[in-house]
């Protein structure tokens, strides 16, 4: 027997992208554990990675391709099994008929971060469907709303350098739970904190990350622009605003000051639901201490108003001058710092790429019943299980059952989205295959080398391509590139070669020092080095040029809101948010025993008080509903939340619930102010006792 013993890259969608090692014996992996001397991963992976092996061995894996042979939207009983041949064969008729008939633009290309991996998720499907002109997608359900605040404010995806948080005296966890889903930033945090750094963390649940924080301000989901503001305020009247520097690297601090006259704490805490001490009490410990850190949360950001929070947060340690010092400043995502040229991989030189419509994957349900004109009727899903995933999940389900559409999903096990499929591929998982992963949540970039053999006739989801375009007849050399070939391609500029990879596994890539200040002289990814408290570009998509605030479209008090919000929560009096569940990775792990017993049913959480009020215990049988749809879910009684506010993890899978639909049977296809993104947190329910 032979035993080997590998590192490699942990590829789902997570900030802390963990290098693992890998003990395979005989061909399959049979061990895994954190490397520990990889700087953030630090010697342990997660609770659920740790079970990673679960997902690559189980009995559930796809091993050959499928064709539909039997109704539409029943499951796999409807498929038979195929060679490569004829399923790729398969592929190319039906993609070739959508362009015959009804344009290239009828095709659309659904894919995400299942793997966070640059080869086997958006090079070599993206550069296919680029050259054959098929609709574009605009990847916006998770971080749109962030990028492009971030982009208008600092130029790009970037802040403080996540090691060097330990340098900090004031942590404001804002809108992010660490323990669960960036527990490699945990450590860091907590050897602050030794050095004497206080931690606030700022989410309308007392998550995990909370509870083990110093102080918890919960305010009311998505009125967090309201609270920057305040705080900000509270700095100007404190006389701690850093004009100097504030004068030397941004624009529109004059306006900004202005504004800020509209936004005394009182006012900040009414919007948030907060006691105005605590607003004051948290703007003095900002106004006093330096460095702050503020670790800003992707999950403020799925409300109506996610762009001007994102901005206004990001302003505060502007206003502050934090950036001057290692450790301080904001940090929402570190992609910004790395030179992975995607694009120019997608679209190569002397490729062809023809002028096509964007489609918003977050309005997938949209798209698919009437508003994409001309219609899609081919749709190719990878790295994703949108049927669970997306919003407007009734909705989206009509559209997948459409007869008119044809629908190939390359998947590594049976989901809900192959439930509509007309084709389905396996595909390989991580140890199989060979990919490059920068990170958002550190500076390092790590090559995963394929060391496994996959099961059956599974394939890198580059190899399916290759092979489709084969058989549409697409004779391209660049249609044929290998995977290596690709990662050499996406290194092209970068300060580390594939050769040193394949040597080392991983190399810090960004050129920002741990330790260092990158903006402490300002130089942001803007054209004049300055960040932009004021953006008139920002005028074309009718948002406020100016850092500012725009409630929640459902999440907001009633008491404070516009008219139809109170007409909404009439009906609907709960705000219904759906984080990041510990033990599953969006929907990947939350079919597996392990995970699922550790994730329990899915369940709502009720405060105490709401849960009374309803005549609801600890495991009475619900069913949430709005004027969307309705999912069923046991009541956890739970004072984690506040009066007024539920929750419920996301990404349970709908096949596997009771009823056959999750919480995106209630979220809204709906856009946030910036970035096209979605709102998944910004949602009213009402919520009731089923009976039987
Ligand atoms: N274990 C685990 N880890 C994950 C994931 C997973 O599913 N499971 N998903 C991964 C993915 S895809 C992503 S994008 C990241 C997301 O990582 P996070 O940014 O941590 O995302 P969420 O859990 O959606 O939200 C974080 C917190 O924001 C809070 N929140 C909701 N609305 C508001 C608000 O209006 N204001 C404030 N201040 N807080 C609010 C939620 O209660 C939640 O505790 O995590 C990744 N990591
Ligand atoms: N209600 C609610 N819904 C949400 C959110 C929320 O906060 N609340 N969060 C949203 C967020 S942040 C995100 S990022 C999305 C994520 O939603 P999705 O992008 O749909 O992510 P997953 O559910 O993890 O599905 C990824 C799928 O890709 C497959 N996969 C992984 N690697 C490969 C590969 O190499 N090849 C192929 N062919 N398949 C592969 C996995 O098996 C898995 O089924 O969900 C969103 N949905
Ligand atoms: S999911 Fe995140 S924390 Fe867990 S092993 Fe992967 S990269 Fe690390
Ligand atoms: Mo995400």
């Amino acid at each position: 027997m032979t035993r080997t013993s590998h590192l490699g890259a942990c590829p789902l969608d997570c900030p802390d992208t963990c290098v693992w090692q890998l003990t395979v014996e005989d061909g399959r992996a049979v061990e895994i554990r954190g490397d520990r001397d990889h700087p953030f991963t630090r010697g342990a992976l997660c609770g659920k990675v740790n079970r990673y092996l679960d997902a690559v061995n189980g009995p559930d894996r796809l091993t050959f391709p499928l064709l539909r042979a039997g109704p539409k939207g029943v499951g796999s009983a409807s498929f038979r099994r195929a060679t490569w041949d004829e399923a790729i064969a398969r592929v190319a008729s039906g993609l070739r008929a959508t362009i015959d008939r009804d344009g290239p633009e009828a095709i659309l290309p659904y894919y995400f971060a299942g793997t966070m991996g640059h080869v086997q998720g958006w090079t070599m499907g993206p550069r296919l469907f680029a050259h054959l002109g098929a609709s574009r997608l605009r990847t916006t359900i998770c971080t749109a709303a962030a990028k492009a605040a971030l982009r208008s404010l600092y130029g790009a995806s970037v802040g403080f350098e996540p090691e060097s948080i330990v340098e900090a005296r004031l942590i404001l966890l804002w809108g992010a739970n660490l323990v669960s889903t960036n527990l490699h930033q945990w450590p860091f945090v907590q050897e602050a904190r030794a050095r004497g750094a206080h931690v606030v963390t700022i989410d309308p649940l007392r998550t995990d990350t909370a509870a083990r924080s110093d102080e918890h301000i919960a305010p009311l989901p998505g009125t967090d622009a309201a609270l920057a503001l305040g705080l900000m305020r509270h700095v100007l009247d404190a006389g701690a605003a850093d004009r100097a520097w504030l004068d030397a690297h941004t624009v529109g601090w004059p306006e900004l000051a202005d504004r800020l006259a509209d936004w005394p704490v009182e006012r900040a805490a009414a919007e948030c639901g907060l006691d105005v001490e605590v607003v004051r009490r948290l703007g003095e410990r900002v106004a006093t201490t330096r460095p702050t850190a503020v670790r800003v949360g992707l999950g403020l950001q799925r409300h109506h108003g996610a762009g001007q929070a994102i901005r206004a947060i990001c302003a505060l340690p502007l206003v502050t001058g934090d950036f001057r010092h290692p450790g301080g400043g904001a940090l929402c995502m570190t992609s910004g710092h790395y030179v992975v040229n995607e694009g120019a991989v997608v679209r190569p030189d002397g490729m062809s790429a023809p002028a096509a419509r964007s489609i918003n994957m977050s309005r997938l349900a949209a798209a698919l019943t009437g508003e994409a004109d001309p219609p899609i009727t081919s749709l190719v899903v990878f790295n994703a299980n949108p049927a669970a995933t997306a919003p407007g999940q009734s909705r989206l389900r009509e559209g997948l059952l459409r007869e008119d559409l044809f629908t190939a999903v390359l998947e590594q096990r049976w989901t809900d989205t192959c439930d509509y499929a007309d084709v389905v591929l396996p595909a390989t998982m991580q140890p199989e295959h060979l990919d490059l992963h920068s990170s958002y949540g550190h500076h390092y970039t790590t090559l995963n080398l394929p060391v496994t053999r996959a099961p059956g006739e599974a394939l890198p989801n580059t190899e399916i391509f290759r092979r489709i375009a084969a058989a549409m007849g697409l004779d391209h050399p660049r249609l044929r590139d290998t995977d290596e070939d690709l990662a050499r391609q996406l290194l092209n500029g970068a300060p580390v070669s594939f050769e040193e990879l394949r040597e080392r596994t991983y190399a810090r890539t960004t050129g920002v020092a741990v330790g260092s200040a990158p903006y402490a002289q300002g130089g942001f990814p803007t054209p004049d080095g300055r960040a932009r408290l004021l953006d008139p570009a920002l005028n074309r998509h009718g948002v406020d040029p100016l850092v500012g605030y725009t409630p929640p479209a459902e999440a907001a008090d009633p008491t404070n809101a516009a008219a139809a919000v109170r007409r909404l929560a009439e009906r609907f009096p709960l705000v219904l948010i759906a984080p990041a569940g510990r033990f599953f990775m969006n929907s990947t792990f939350a079919s597996l025993p392990w995970h699922l017993r550790k994730m329990g049913e899915p369940r709502v959480h009720l405060h105490p008080d709401d849960a009374a009020a309803r005549g609801l215990v600890d495991g009475s049988a619900v069913r949430v509903r709005n004027d969307r749809g309705s999912f069923l879910a046991a009541v956890a009684v739970d004072d984690a939340t506040r009066p007024g506010v539920a929750f419920t993890y996301k990404a349970y899978w709908a096949r596997l619930s009771p009823g056959r639909a999750t919480v995106n049977a209630v979220t809204a296809v709906r856009d946030t102010d910036l970035g096209g993104g979605p709102t998944f947190h910004d949602t009213r329910v009402e919520v009731e006792a089923v009976i039987g």
